[in-house]
């Protein structure tokens, strides 16, 4: 495996003292921090929409990346592709999870049969693939805000055509998801919600996506899923408002509902802060609640209003991050996703490196600074003291 990176190697471990800039200088997976490895506490997983789908197009201009494996004009050839090169770049990096959503590994065909066949085809490769790196997956997902049917909503679309559409493709990513052995399921609700409610059953809505969450926990059940589903919130983009808001608004409707049982938060830095949160705030409300399931780590850029996906830098929000997440005894059936992408102007293919390497080396840094943190118990004392009374 050493087609698409030829120019890169296994990123080394060397110390903070190094200036390569393919080398990590605070991730070194072996070592022990309390009671586990560092690769045991972060369980780092490359997004594969972003770093292998995304094009660096934005609303002003068309896809800066070259993207050699996505060429080959036949889709199922073309996806296969994206996998080995997808395998490739985790092998190198040293990170052992992935996440998707059930487009990003296969094209959908002209009816569902084919769209179901190719990704079984893809499913069997990655499973394939997985075996020989040791790489797993961490949550898989169903895009159902991509297509022009999902206009209108996947779960939440009056369209009952358009539902059973949706709940046929999250059933067969539930499949995927089975078989890979992923220990998380995402929903993420993009299009779920709405844009002007001078025609929008908001209560109808809301009702209709609990029950298509109902049936997905019956369905995961017979289908032997053994992990949890996670909410992603999000207050808006691409919707005008979206009904996962945040992490307070999420576990409200799952409580309201009864779903709390089965689901837990998959929660994003940039999300919180499209809301007017931080990470802290966000991570924090969900934890306490004991809901904290997983991580999308990345960031935002504090000046614009809208979710750029940029990779984690920010040592303080990482520290923070952490911190909540040693704290609650760590992620049982989650991890950390860099749901992030590269710049436009990053389209060098060993950009992709070095944008992971930093987001790793951030996190790195951070679990060893929250670990001190914890046992210096400054924080735990102020807090206690406070509410003596
Ligand atoms: C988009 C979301 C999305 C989810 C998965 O803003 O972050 O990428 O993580 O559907
Ligand atoms: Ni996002
Ligand atoms: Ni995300």
């Amino acid at each position: 495996m050493n087609t698409y990176f030829p120019d890169v190697g296994r990123i080394p471990y060397e110390g903070p003292a190094s200036t390569n800039p393919l080398a990590f200088r605070h991730y070194d997976a072996d070592k022990v921090v309390g009671d586990q490895t560092m690769a045991e506490h972060l369980r780092f997983a490359v997004c594969y929409w972003h770093s292998f789908c995304g094009t660096g197009g934005d609303p002003f201009g068309s896809g800066t990346r070259p993207l050699p494996w996505n060429v080959d004009p036949d889709p199922i050839a073309q996806a296969h592709d994206r996998l080995d090169a997808a395998f490739e770049f985790m092998a190198k990096l040293g990170v052992k999870y992935y996440c998707f959503h059930d487009r990003d590994i296969a094209p959908e065909g002209a009816t569902i049969k084919e769209t179901n066949r190719n990704l079984k085809k893809i499913v069997a490769r990655a499973k394939d693939l997985q075996k020989r790196t040791g790489i797993k997956l961490l949550w898989g997902t169903a895009n159902l805000f991509g297509h022009p049917r999902y206009t209108y909503g996947g779960a939440t679309n009056p369209d009952p055509l358009v539902l059973a559409h949706a709940a046929s493709q999250v059933r067969r990513a539930i499949d995927a998801t089975v078989e890979l052995g992923g220990t998380g399921y995402v929903f993420w609700g993009g299009r779920e919600g709405y844009v002007s409610l001078i025609n929008t059953d908001m209560k109808q809505e809301r009702e209709q996506l609990a029950n298509f969450m109902h049936m997905a926990v019956n369905y995961a059940k017979k289908a032997g899923f053994k992990g949890k589903f996670f909410i992603e919130p999000k207050p808006k983009e691409p919707s005008t408002h979206q009904y996962d808001f945040d992490a307070a608004t999420c576990l409200g409707y799952l409580k309201e509902f009864g779903l709390e049982d089965s689901f837990q938060l998959n929660i994003e830095a940039n999300h919180a802060t499209l809301a007017t949160h931080s990470f802290q705030h966000d991570l924090t409300v969900a934890s306490s609640a004991g809901m904290l399931g997983s991580l999308d780590i990345n960031r935002g850029d504090m000046t614009v209003g809208w979710d750029t996906d940029q990779f984690p830098t920010d040592i303080y929000d990482a520290v923070w991050a952490m911190y909540i997440v040693l704290g609650q005894g760590g992620l049982k059936h989650g991890g950390l996703n860099f749901d992030a992408k590269v710049r436009r102007g990053s389209f060098d293919s060993v950009d992709l490196f070095y944008a992971h390497i930093g987001g790793m080396d951030a996190f790195a840094r951070a679990l060893v600074i929250a670990d001190k943190l914890h046992q210096d118990k400054v924080f735990k004392k102020v807090i206690a003291d406070r509410y003596a009374g």
